[in-house]
């Protein structure tokens, strides 16, 4: 049989409304858009690849636009022509040809696995190993900024046994309001429920060491990247200084990254993403140096639709540990999905589609809705 090469990639822009205002430190999500890849082979099989960023350019360097251009220019060319089913080769390829570009390349070596799965008849986590766990422990994220309305959100997903962790998004308002904010929602839910809050870089040190002390006196399980992503050294004095355990979101991206927080102890917990760390094997990468240096592992998000999802999915089920669970609830923020068989949500676990590669279905008629024209 010949081996098969790569003959195109497309790339599409799909905006997708949220359900809600999703309101974080740095903007307010009224839509999330997915970089859509479709990378199709000389023997007729097409993989699907994803990468989203949170708020166009507010999260991360990475803009969707941006990384559409840079795969339509420079890394599509890169990759077209190549054996289709050597990923570390084409991996590599990509590292030569740009630096960075982490979420575009993650998008890439996403639709890369899809299609060597199915080319294979195995699932993606097949591709790496073999899974651990079928189902992943899934949060969900309480953003609306409205207390009241964030306690009803949570009581309403604990009574249908979708999620019993809830993420609060704060940083946004003064302090004493966040404070009492979270304080309120942990007293509403009690021990029925975990709470954590992701601060997205907002505080600065001495700000952050007085609200993190409010918010472990409040129950509050877990504090995420509470002060600047360059502030390790700050980072490091509060994780020695709070019991309450400190995760790394914005401050981890590659193993490199991982290592030095280590070496520091200016993390307990790292948010793993496969869009920061440049896909499934990098993310996998990054997560072997944090085992190794005994920091806890958390499966994270970019907010991406189910094709990322799934994708984030697929690495992480192929974790041995993984302390913290994940909060892959993308696809349930968004109103609707360009995928005719979702991941299902229940059991506070997301389960991902059997079947080879992704085991995801386009539906083509949704894609060409959402799509931007022109
Ligand atoms: C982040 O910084 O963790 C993950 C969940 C959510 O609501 O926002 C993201 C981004
Ligand atoms: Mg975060």
């Amino acid at each position: 049989m010949p081996t098969p090469t790569i003959v195109s990639i497309e790339t599409l822009l799909v905006d997708l409304p949220t359900i809600r205002a999703h309101q974080l430190a740095m903007t307010v999500m009224q839509k999330q858009t997915l970089v859509i890849v479709r990378l199709r082979a000389s023997d007729g099989i097409e993989g699907l690849g994803e990468a989203t960023t949170i708020g166009g350019l507010a999260y991360g360097e990475e803009s969707p636009e941006g990384m559409k251009l840079a795969i339509d220019t420079y890394l599509a060319p890169a990759l077209v022509g190549q054996d289709a089913g050597n990923v570390n080769a084409a991996l590599h390829r990509l590292d030569k040809v740009a630096r960075g570009n982490r979420c575009a390349k993650s998008a890439l070596e996403t639709a890369l696995l899809d299609a060597q799965g199915k080319r294979l008849g195995v699932p993606v986590s097949a591709l790496l190993g073999g899974h651990v766990r079928d189902a992943l422990p899934v949060l969900w994220t309480l953003a609306s900024g409205d207390t009241a309305r964030d306690i009803d959100e949570a009581q309403a997903l604990l009574a249908a046994g979708r999620h019993d962790t809830f993420k609060l998004k704060i940083g946004r308002r003064a302090i004493a309001d966040d404070v009492r904010h979270v304080a309120s929602i942990k007293t509403a839910l009690g021990e029925r429920a975990r709470v954590t809050v992701d601060v997205n870089q907002a505080w600065n040190e001495a700000d952050a060491a007085g609200a993190i002390a409010r918010l472990e006196a409040a129950g509050v399980d877990l504090i995420e990247q509470p002060i600047a992503r360059e502030n390790r050294a700050g980072m490091a004095r509060l994780a020695a200084r709070f019991v309450v355990p400190i995760m790394a979101d914005e401050a981890v991206a590659t193993p490199e990254d991982a290592l030095e927080l280590a070496r520091l102890g200016a993390a307990d917990v790292l948010a793993l993403k496969i869009a920061k760390s440049g896909g499934l094997h990098g993310v996998l990468r990054c997560a072997a140096v944090g085992d190794a240096a005994g920091m806890a592992l958390y499966g994270g998000t970019m907010l991406e639709g189910s094709i990322g999802s799934v994708a984030s999915a697929h690495a992480f089920r192929a974790l041995p540990t993984m302390a913290w669970g994940t909060e892959l609830f993308g696809p349930l923020l968004l109103k609707d999905d360009i995928v005719a068989n979702p991941p299902r949500y229940e059991d506070f676990a997301m389960h991902v589609p059997a079947g080879p590669g992704l085991g995801l279905m386009l539906d083509e008629d949704k894609l060409a809705f959402y799509s931007r024209k022109g």
